[in-house]
C-alpha cells in the first residue's frame, strides 16, 4: 500500500524562508524526500536553483550539512564523502548510525554536465542516493536546453522548439545493473515518500528521478504545478516506474497505462497548458510536429513494457 500524505511524518527539513519560487516543484519533492531520510543525512548539491534557493550562509534552507560542489563531480564527491564517514566509523571516530549521503542535482548537472562522474559511481556501486529533480532544462541561468528537454520545447536556446527526444536517464541508470532506480514526481507524494524510504534501506548505489514541473521554464500558471505533474503521468510523458536488482515494476498510475488496463491520455491538453510549446503549436507544421511529441511517448511505452519483462 501507498503511503498516503496523511501519514507522510512531521519532520522538516527544508526550513521556511528559503530562496526558492513560491510553488517550487524541486523544492517541493526535497521536503517529501527530507521527511524519508531524516536529519541523518549529508546533502551534496551541484549549481543550480537548489543552490541559489538554500540561502547565504550563515543561514541555511535545509537541514543538513550541505556540500556545494562543482557541476561535474556529484558522483565523485559523494563517493568521497561516504567512504569517509564509512571509515570514521570503522575506526570508532564517528557515534551513531552512518548518514545517507545524497547528492541533489538538476537535470543539467545529471544528465549532462555530471554524467561522467555519476556513470562512474554507479559503476562502482558506491553507497550513495544520486536524486536527479528534473526540470526539463538549465532553469537557473534562464532556462536552457539539456538532455532531459523534450522535443519541441522552446528554450533560449531552442527558440523554434528543440528537434530531438530527450534522452531517457533512469534507463541508462538501469543499465548500470546498480541495486535501485526509480521515477517519481511531486503529484505522488506518498509514492515518491515510499521509494526514497526503500532507497535508503539499501545498501550500494541508488538512483532516484523526480519530475519537477517548474512554472517558470515550462510557462503555466504556478498554482497548476501538481496538476502539471499530474497530467504528464496521466499522459504516459512521464513514466512512474522503480527495478529492484534490475527488476522494473510499475507503480499507479503508470501501471495501468502499461498493463493496457487504462489508454494514456493524448499528450495535446498537456501540451497546450504550457506556453513553452505554444509558438510550435500556432505554427504551420503544428499537427506533424504534435504527432512527433506523440510518438515519442507511444514509443517509449511500448519499450518499457517490453523491459520490464527482461530481467538481468
Ligand atoms: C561548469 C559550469 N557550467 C555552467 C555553470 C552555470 N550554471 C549554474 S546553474 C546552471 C543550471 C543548472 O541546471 P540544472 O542542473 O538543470 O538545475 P536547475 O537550474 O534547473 O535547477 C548553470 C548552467 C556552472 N556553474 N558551472
Ligand atoms: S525556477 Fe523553477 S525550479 Fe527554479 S526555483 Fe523557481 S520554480 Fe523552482
Ligand atoms: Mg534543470
Amino acid at each position: 500500500m501507498t503511503t498516503s500524505i496523511k501519514q507522510l511524518p512531521d519532520n522538516e527539513q527544508v526550513l521556511s524562508g528559503n530562496g526558492a519560487c513560491g510553488g517550487c516543484p524541486a523544492t517541493m519533492a526535497l521536503r517529501i524526500v527530507g521527511k524519508a531520510l531524516g536529519p541523518n543525512a549529508i546533502m551534496l548539491l551541484t549549481p543550480a536553483c537548489a543552490v541559489a534557493s538554500m540561502g547565504m550562509t550563515p543561514r541555511l534552507g535545509y537541514n543538513w550539512p550541505c556540500i556545494n560542489i562543482t557541476f561535474a563531480s556529484a558522483g565523485s564527491s559523494a563517493s568521497g564523502i561516504i567512504h569517509a564517514v564509512e571509515i570514521m566509523k570503522e575506526k570508532g571516530r564517528l557515534q551513531g548510525e552512518v548518514p545517507t549521503v545524497f547528492s541533489w542535482v538538476g537535470d543539467g548537472g545529471t544528465y549532462d554536465i555530471g554524467f561522467q562522474a555519476l556513470s562512474a559511481a554507479a559503476e562502482r556501486n558506491e553507497n550513495i542516493i544520486h536524486f536527479c529533480y528534473n526540470n526539463e532544462a538549465y532553469s537557473n541561468t534562464g532556462v536552457q536546453r539539456s538532455g532531459a528537454t523534450p522535443r519541441g520545447t522552446w528554450t533560449t536556446t531552442t527558440p523554434t522548439g528543440k528537434r530531438q527526444p530527450k534522452k531517457n536517464m533512469a534507463r541508462l541508470m538501469l543499465e548500470h545493473n546498480i541495486p535501485y532506480v526509480a521515477t517519481a514526481t511531486v503529484a505522488y507524494p506518498g509514492d515518491l515518500y515510499d521509494k526514497v524510504v526503500k532507497a535508503k534501506s539499501i545498501r550500494g548505489m541508488k538512483y532516484i528521478e523526480i519530475l519537477a514541473p517548474c512554472y517558470l521554464g515550462w510557462q503555466f500558471d504556478m498554482p497548476e504545478t501538481v496538476q502539471m505533474s499530474r497530467m504528464a503521468v496521466r499522459s504516459g510523458a512521464w513514466l512512474l516506474w522503480e527495478a529492484e536488482n534490475g527488476k522494473i515494476s510499475f507503480n499507479n498510475p503508470t501501471s495501468h497505462i502499461i498493463s493496457g488496463k487504462k489508454e494514456a491520455e493524448p499528450v495535446n491538453e498537456y501540451l497546450m497548458k504550457q506556453g513553452r510549446f505554444s509558438r510550435l503549436l500556432k505554427g504551420p507544421d503544428a499537427a506533424e510536429r504534435m504527432a512527433e511529441i506523440q510518438g515519442d511517448i507511444d514509443r517509449e511505452i511500448a519499450f518499457m513494457r517490453e523491459r520490464a519483462k527482461i530481467t538481468i
